[in-house]
């Protein structure tokens, strides 16, 4: 029956402590709704029991107000539950912090608003953190910005991101699947949006898969290249592509002004062309469009100049009369 509740009110428990801190919480919980009940209707009983009736004499002391058995009840049953929980949960956090020797360590970095993963044979991902099952990964987490907090509920997993130091988490993921990663620290106004998922691989094809990272995809045309990296690189967090601003200009918008002035919230403007571009997602402080925040992240180091390219590549497409 637990179990059933446990998935009725929880995610589903993938990591291999993801039980044994479900159990925890159940165990206070029906503890304190036991105790709820029992204080609760005790006092309602005994307030009816021994109410005041008309003509009946105050009797203010009596054999009942005292009674040693009871008195002793009253702090051992609690002192029963409190110590089982502590030694329950003193438990379950060194398994959560002790982090095994043969974990693989990934390099969790945050910023406003995507994450960035950083593995162990050079490569990274945006906003994916791929993992092999039954193996343990650590977590080292720092924040490029503000306070952020990296969490995956399936794993019962969360730790804070924090600017200039590092913070350590560590789960074995027991299933594969594709499972969600949240921000928990209020970030700003993108912070709804700064979602990751981590996918659990077979040991094998996550072999696979970390062999090929790294190895761009020379075949694949700049534009749809781009496209990719429109979502992968997490542009889409505040650009759009349909005409509306959020964060950012709508990428479609910017495409629709190749060629013309733009203006910057110092009174100086530029003309919409590839180096803009370039310099744009490079350099995003040096010039901040009119009426928007500088609170591009810069993407140096992050995308190669193919990748670079695909980008540019990307918006041109999106407007028919730039492609000359
Ligand atoms: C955290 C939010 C955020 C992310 C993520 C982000 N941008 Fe931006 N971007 C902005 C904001 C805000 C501006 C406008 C202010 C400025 O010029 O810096 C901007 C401006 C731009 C501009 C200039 C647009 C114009 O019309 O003048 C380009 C090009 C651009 N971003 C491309 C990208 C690309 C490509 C990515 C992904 C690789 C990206 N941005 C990711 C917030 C973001
Ligand atoms: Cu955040």
């Amino acid at each position: 029956m637990l179990d059933r509740l446990t998935e009725y009110f929880f995610p589903k428990q993938v990591s291999t402590f993801a039980g044994d801190i479900d159990n925890l919480f159940f165990f206070i919980f029906y503890s304190s709704v036991a105790l709820f009940f029992i204080v609760v209707f005790g006092m309602i009983y005994l307030a009816l029991k021994y109410r005041h009736k008309k003509g009946e004499e105050l009797e203010l002391t009596s054999s009942k107000d005292h009674s040693n058995l009871l008195e002793s009840l009253f702090f051992i049953i609690p002192l029963i539950l409190v110590s089982i929980t502590f030694v329950w949960g003193i438990r379950s956090y060194l398994k959560m912090v002790i982090v095994p020797d043969n974990a693989i360590e990934i390099k969790v970095t945050g910023q406003s608003w995507f994450w960035t993963f950083d593995y162990p044979d050079g490569g990274t991902t945006l906003n994916e953190l791929v993992v092999p099952s039954n193996q343990p990964i650590k977590l080292v987490l720092s924040s490029k910005d503000v306070l952020h907090s990296f969490f995956i509920p399936v794993m019962r997993s969360k730790m804070d991101a924090l600017p200039n130091r590092y913070n350590v988490m560590w789960f074995d993921a027991t299933q594969e699947g594709v499972y969600d990663i949240f921000c928990t620290e209020y970030c700003g106004t993108g912070h709804s949006q700064m979602g990751a998922k981590v996918i659990v691989m077979k040991p094998a094809q996550y072999e696979e898969w970390a062999n090929e990272l790294g190895s761009d995809d020379d075949s694949v045309p700049l534009d749809e290249l781009g496209a990719k990296l429109y979502t992968k690189k997490a542009c889409n967090t505040c650009h759009t592509l349909d005409g509306s601003a959020l964060v950012g200009p709508s990428y479609l918008q910017t495409s629709q002004m190749w060629g013309q002035e733009r203006v910057f919230d110092d009174g100086t403007s530029t003309v919409i062309d590839e180096n803009y571009i370039r310099s744009s997602i490079l350099e995003p402080q040096t010039q901040i469009v009119a009426g928007y925040q500088g609170v591009m992240p810069t993407y140096q180091g992050l995308l190669n100049d193919r990748e670079l390219d695909a980008l540019i590549a990307f918006l041109k497409s999106l407007n028919e009369d730039s492609q000359i």
